[in-house]
């Protein structure tokens, strides 16, 4: 199997920091965003969306979708698992995921795109569209918060695939420089305490 991403972007690095977690290794190409290398014919035929993270698998196909992948790995790799052992646990932490998946990086996305001069030339941008996104994203974040409360991690007390979504939309949003609201206590503390595991170094 072979991994192509674009480390710095949010959605391949949720799957490399769920790798680095399980200690699952795959060779991986970097495939850049910036040099429009996802939009060429040859990748196109990897994946028609245009999109990383794509995995290559030995009988020659693509699997595309973050999720889709991760999903995949685990079933591969189900020690330690990472997406829950009882129903209402896995639950739990597919909920955490997916609001910092859509409310998280999807918003964060949403204003990036929007305001960045670095997608000026590839969008129509819109002041209104990056303003509904930095609404989405406090909605997202004060669930999040009262979701994580004190636990130790996004969704109890050991790392989990909400972990891996959470952190790279944080990390996503110190990129694009959209500021969190320090208010955000138990966030702030999340990402302070997870940013210094080895998984993300
Ligand atoms: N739903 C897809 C989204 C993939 C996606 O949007 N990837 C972005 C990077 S985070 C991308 O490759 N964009 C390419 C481009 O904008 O040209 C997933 O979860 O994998």
């Amino acid at each position: 199997m072979k991994l192509y991403v674009f480390s710095m972007a949010p959605n391949p690095m949720k799957l490399l920091v769920y790798m680095k977690e399980k200690g699952i290794e795959l060779p991986l190409e970097e495939v850049s965003i910036l040099e429009g290398q996802t939009r060429t014919p040859e990748f196109l035929k990897k994946n028609p969306l245009g999109a990383v993270p794509v995995l290559e698998l030995d009988d020659g196909t693509y699997l595309t979708e973050s999720s889709a992948i991760i999903g995949y790995l685990e079933d591969l790799n189900p020690d330690p698992p990472m997406t829950g052992r009882e129903p209402l646990e896995r639950a739990r932490i597919r909920e955490v995921e997916r609001i910092a998946d859509l409310g998280v990086i999807g918003s964060v996305a949403g204003i990036f795109q929007n305001s960045s001069p670095m997608f000026a030339g590839r969008i129509k941008q819109s002041a209104e569209a990056a303003d509904a996104a930095r609404g989405r994203l406090a909605n997202a974040l004060a669930a999040l918060d009262a979701k994580v409360g004190n636990k130790p991690f996004a969704a109890g007390d050991e790392p989990t695939i909400a972990d891996c979504t959470l952190y790279a939309g944080l990390a996503f949003a110190q990129f694009a420089q959209v500021d969190l609201d320090p208010g955000f206590g138990n966030i702030q503390r999340w990402f302070g305490a997870f940013s210094k595991r080895p998984s993300v170094q």
